[in-house]
């Protein structure tokens, strides 16, 4: 069975790559070291280890932290297109590397083989706009009430930065942060998924060998590896000024509460439970593409997943026919295996999650379309395997109301006006990403108006995953509120300062005080 690993040149990519499969899972760039207990990567797409880690211990940390807070106060020193020029370098070995980081990321994680190339795509984005980036850290100036003064802002970069990523964009997610992090002048040091530690070890191993050549001072890219433990190193010491952290809502109130306590920053890109809103003047063909792709794509492991369509009444049938005849077609196999659309969740656990919620659904009085299933037999043996699910249930049931890491779709009929499809789908905690299916232009607006999508993305014609990297990402209420890669979203990993600069031969106060000794 290791034969997946030859015949789809995974082994290949680790060498290229230049990762053993006995290996420690901490650096501040150079060595790789690590006393902490080991950890087994296990691929759920044939269950065969991938390789086995030594975690990070408090005393690994301990030098990783104070070499990244040392590190930092000679970066902050180099002119910002300087440090955009390493990150310019960094996206070159990107470019260079990305079949085969796109083939351990998909091997590792599960994902199709297109999808981890996709991923690496976003690394590529993200790391070009942030080399443009670097020449436009802009700030304001005012205009000063006083004569002969001038006020300006100007962003300094905060220090020690630290990111959580989640398995599922194993490599994407660290990239947007540090990507924009570096450019801003900040040292970074990033947890993985302890679930998929290789493509971990495998990115920070590029980006250690750019940076020295470039004689970056050494913990500006720093890896920690371990489970929520080693990230509380980070979340409770407060010479990490910022933590920028994608997971659950449960993880994310810890680590927002934690980081709270001590004053310090966090950003958070927590759970979401999207929606579709389909109405009367849907094209029908483009809907069911795009809510496909968004429940299976990934198996239903994407933050932005659609998890519920929420289909007029009128066109709820068709709809629904449609869904069925296409679920029929999809192929759940070998992610690496081109033909397949679906690959396995991410481990066993996962798998009971899905089989619970699809206990719920039925027991809370909803109605299965397709049933889901485990998958057994020759190329399942993983237990990763399940079948993409639909359920036609209510938006106030508890399980509509939780995201569920999997392939399972709820199908929720409205009538009546598009205010009342709006209000079911803002109906639930989370606050992510949304989108409408309508070629109606009064329905697409009051979508996006004030009283319309309460999500950080609101889509129109299209699905709600596959986000481009020039946007803010991110979203609101449970989700968290923190933005992510594009846009402006650069001020999060920056502090803004203030200044007025007076000119004149006197000291006048700001508001007319006087004050004459
Ligand atoms: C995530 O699932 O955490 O928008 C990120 C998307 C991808 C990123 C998802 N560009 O689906």
């Amino acid at each position: 069975m290791a034969q997946i690993q030859e015949k789809y040149g995974v082994n290949k990519a680790l060498e290229a790559l230049k990762v053993d499969r006995d290996t420690k899972g901490t650096s501040f760039g150079g060595e790789l070291f690590g006393n902490g207990a080991k950890i087994d990567s296990f691929s759920p797409v044939d269950g065969e280890k991938l390789g086995t880690v030594a975690s990070t211990s408090s005393s690994d940390y301990e030098k990783v932290i104070s070499s990244a807070d040392a590190a930092f106060t000679e970066w902050r020193k180099w002119p910002a297109p300087q440090r955009g020029e390493v990150v310019r370098q960094f996206n070159d070995e990107l470019r260079r590397l990305k079949p085969e980081l796109g083939k351990l990321v998909s091997y590792e994680m599960g994902k199709s083989y297109q999808e981890g190339l996709g991923e690496v795509q976003e690394m590529i984005d993200i790391c070009d706009f942030a080399v443009g980036l670097s020449r436009q850290l802009h700030g304001l100036t005012m205009h000063s009430e006083r004569p002969g003064h001038r006020m300006y802002e100007q962003w300094h970069p905060l220090g020690v930065v630290g990111v959580i990523s989640a398995f599922n964009f194993p490599v994407a997610v660290w990239s947007w942060n540090t990507a924009i992090a570096w450019v801003c002048g900040n040292a970074c040091i990033w947890k993985g998924s302890e679930k998929t530690p290789l493509t971990s070890i495998a990115c920070q191993k590029i980006a250690s060998r750019v940076f020295e050549k470039n004689g970056v001072p050494r913990g500006v890219s720093s890896l920690i590896t371990g489970d929520a433990k080693v990230g509380e190193l980070m979340t409770t010491d407060h010479r990490v000024k910022l933590v920028s952290a994608t997971g659950s809502i449960r993880m994310g109130k810890a680590v927002a509460q934690t980081v709270a306590k001590r004053l310090g920053k966090s950003l958070l890109e927590l759970g979401g439970n999207n929606a579709i809103i389909i109405t009367p003047n849907a094209d029908i063909k483009n809907t069911v593409i795009g809510a496909v792709f968004g429940a299976v794509g990934t198996c239903g492991q994407r933050c932005t997943s659609t998890r519920r369509l929420i289909i007029h009444e009128e066109v709820y049938d068709q709809v629904k026919d449609a869904l069925v005849d296409a679920y029929k077609q999809l192929r759940i196999g070998n992610p690496l295996d081109e033909n397949n659309h679906v690959g396995p969740l991410i481990d066993k656990d996962s798998v009971d999650n899905y089989r619970k919620a699809l206990e719920k659904v039925k027991a809370e009085g909803g109605n299965v379309l397709v049933e889901g299933d485990v998958l057994t037999g020759e190329g399942y043996e993983s237990g990763c395997y399940v079948k993409p699910a639909i359920a036609e249930a209510e938006n106030h049931f508890d399980i509509v109301q939780e995201e569920t890491f999997g392939p399972i779709l709820y199908l929720i009929k409205y009538s009546g006006e598009i205010q009342n499809a709006i209000e079911k789908q803002n109906g639930v905690v989370q606050g992510l990403s949304s989108a409408l299916m309508s070629t109606n232009l009064r329905e697409a607006e009051q979508f996006l108006s004030a009283e319309g999508s309460d999500c950080g993305i609101a889509n129109v014609n299209i699905g709600t995953s596959g986000a481009e990297i020039g946007g803010a990402f991110g979203g609101e209420k449970e989700t968290g509120g923190g933005r992510e890669s594009g846009s402006d979203a650069w001020k999060a990993y920056m502090r803004r300062q203030t200044t007025t600069i007076n000119y004149t031969k006197e000291i006048p106060l700001a508001q007319g005080i006087k004050f004459d000794l």
